[in-house]
Parts: C-alpha cells; structure tokens; sequence
C-alpha cells in the first residue's frame, strides 16, 4: 500500500455503535455470534434469553463495528422486566445505527406499532429480515417491499444469521451509515464483557435449555469463585444458579441430580472452549424468594446498573 493510500484509508475509516435491536427471539444473539464468528452471547428458542448489553467487535480491513447484542424490546410487567426494557433503550440511544431485526414469523400488525418507535430514535435504520431459511425464497420480496413501505429511508435486507445467509451485504449496509472514525478498539478484542460474566451466561444459556415454562425465567447465575491459579492447567469455577421457590430447586436438580449434571457437562463443554484450557465446574441451587420483584436483589444479580 502506497503512502497515499494509506492516508486515504486512514481518512476513510469507519467506526461506530451498531445496535441489534428486536422484539424477543428474532435472532439478535444469533447473529452477534455469526457476526463475530465467536459464541459470546447466549442464544436459545424461548424468548427473553438476553438481560444484559454485550458489545460484539468485528474487525475489518476500513472499518470496525461496534456491535450492541440487548434484550428483546417488551411490555415490561415486572420489575426485571422493566430493568431489561431500560437496557434495550438505552442501547439504542447509545447507537450510532440500528439493525431492526424481524422474522417471516411477525405479523405485520405488529411491526406496524413499533416501527415508528424506532423512526422517532432519529437514527440511520437498516431492517434485517432474519430467519429467510425458513420460508420460501418466492416470499422474502413481499416482505421487503412491505417493510420498505414501514420505513422507506432505511435499507431493508434479507438473512439467515442461523446459515450466514445476507451477512456481507447487511455489513455493507451498515458500513455506509457508519460515521467516519478512527478504530475505538485493539484490533485482538471481541468484546468488552469479561471471562466471568461470558461464564455465568453460559451456564444460563444451558439452563434455558433444560427447563421449561416459568423456570428459566426464575432463574439467575451467579459466579462465587473463579480460581485461576493453575491457568492454563485448569480453571476452577463454582456458581450457585439462584431461583425462586423450593419446587423450581427441585426441578433444577432433577431425579437423582440428573438436570443438574446435564446442565453442567454441557456448560463446561462451552466454558473450556471459551477459556482455552480444562475446567472444574462445581454448581450449586438455591432459592432466593421472588429475587425478581426484589431491588436488591437486582442489584447483586447485576440486572440493575445503577
Ligand atoms: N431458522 C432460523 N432460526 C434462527 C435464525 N436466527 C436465529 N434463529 C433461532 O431463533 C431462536 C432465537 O434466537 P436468539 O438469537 O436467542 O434470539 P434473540 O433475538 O437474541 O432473543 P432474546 O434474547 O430472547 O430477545 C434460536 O432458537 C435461534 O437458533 C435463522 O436465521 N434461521
Ligand atoms: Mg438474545
């Protein structure tokens, strides 16, 4: 590269926060994870998975993208509820662009309420169509004309974050509503979240797919000892994964402990990879009486940032 065009790359780059924005399972966490070509968010088929804000960096040659995972945008009810709506908020307004993410799934109806929500955040939008491998390839262009119509100033396209079906042309999208800034992040770095914290989602992560109804959504993963003092032998960790009420216990435990192991030697399949050496994992349940209604709680939990 001549001097010249390096100046010119220097001048040209872009850099800024992009925020992946939805309502509950449409895939927001899914594509973080293709996005960054890393598993760092937790993803799973029911919906309110994610509570917290998790920043995804994706590095390219002119440009770094500032991805912002958050909880899906609902009615709040409780008190949790109402935490996790803040966060996706104020993701938003921290956005320099926001991918609207929506499914064939959705019904028009629904969109027609929030979209003009998102066009009152006076932010460059693109809609992304998620989830197209589901339905067939004749239907995609009704839905982009139909969100077209929404939102006519925003760029509408299609993808599967499942098969990484679009991706390119969604990253280009976004590149040319990025502003022109110099990289905020070392080029080595893929999130601002710490080890600890990917930890305790990915012992949640493995919770939501064990239990069923009310359950995941009783239930918090707190870290009590990350001990590294064998790293890059072992990494010793124990976690209390906290619920609500002696039967929920009961049922995370399982017959004979059985859930609870599941939830366990999966996790530390995950927590190995994520870490990069052997893992000890030791888990613990306890109840903790209407922890989400409670702001304290909260607070320790990490669900309340102020
Ligand atoms: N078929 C298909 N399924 C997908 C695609 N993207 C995501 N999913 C699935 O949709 C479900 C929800 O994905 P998540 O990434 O957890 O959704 P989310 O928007 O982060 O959900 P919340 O965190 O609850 O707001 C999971 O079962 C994913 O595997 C896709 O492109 N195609
Ligand atoms: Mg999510």
């Amino acid at each position: 590269m001549s001097q010249t065009e390096r100046e010119r790359v220097k001048t040209e780059f872009r850099c800024g926060y992009v925020a992946l924005g939805g309502v509950p399972n449409v895939g927001k966490s899914t594509l973080l994870n293709r996005l960054v070509a890393e598993k760092l968010a937790i993803t799973s088929p029911k919906p309110q998975t994610t509570r917290h804000r998790l920043l995804g960096i994706v590095h390219l040659p002119r440009a770094q993208l500032l991805f912002m995972d958050m909880p899906g945008i609902i009615d709040p009810g409780s008190l949790l509820n109402e935490s996790l709506v803040n966060t996706a908020l104020g993701t938003l307004k921290d956005a320099d662009v926001v991918v609207w993410l929506v499914t064939p799934q959705e019904t028009a109806a629904e969109s027609r309420v929030i979209l003009p929500h998102i066009r009152l955040l006076a932010k460059p939008v693109v809609i992304a169509i998620n989830k197209i491998d589901t339905i067939p390839k004749l239907e995609i262009l009704p839905l982009i004309e139909f969100y077209h119509s929404l939102l006519p100033e925003a760029p509408v396209t299609p993808v599967a974050a499942l098969t990484g079906d679009g991706l390119p042309h969604l990253l280009t999208e976004i590149i040319n509503l990025l502003p022109k800034a110099p990289p905020l992040y070392p080029d080595d770095q893929l999130t601002d979240q710490t080890e600890r914290f990917l930890a305790a989602e990915f012992i949640r992560e493995r919770v939501f797919h064990h239990t069923a109804e009310e359950i995941p959504y009783a239930a918090a993963v707190q870290l009590e000892e990350f001990d590294e003092k064998d790293r890059p032998r072992l990494i010793r960790l124990r976690a209390v994964i906290y619920v609500e009420r002696d039967s929920q216990k009961a049922i995370m435990i399982g017959r004979k402990g059985a859930r609870l192991k599941a939830i366990g030697q999966e996790a530390r399949i995950d927590l190995e990879i994520l870490l990069g050496c052997k893992v000890y994992l030791e888990l613990w349940v306890k109840v903790w009486k209407n922890w989400r209604k409670d702001p304290r709680a909260l607070k320790e939990l990490g669900y309340l940032i102020s």
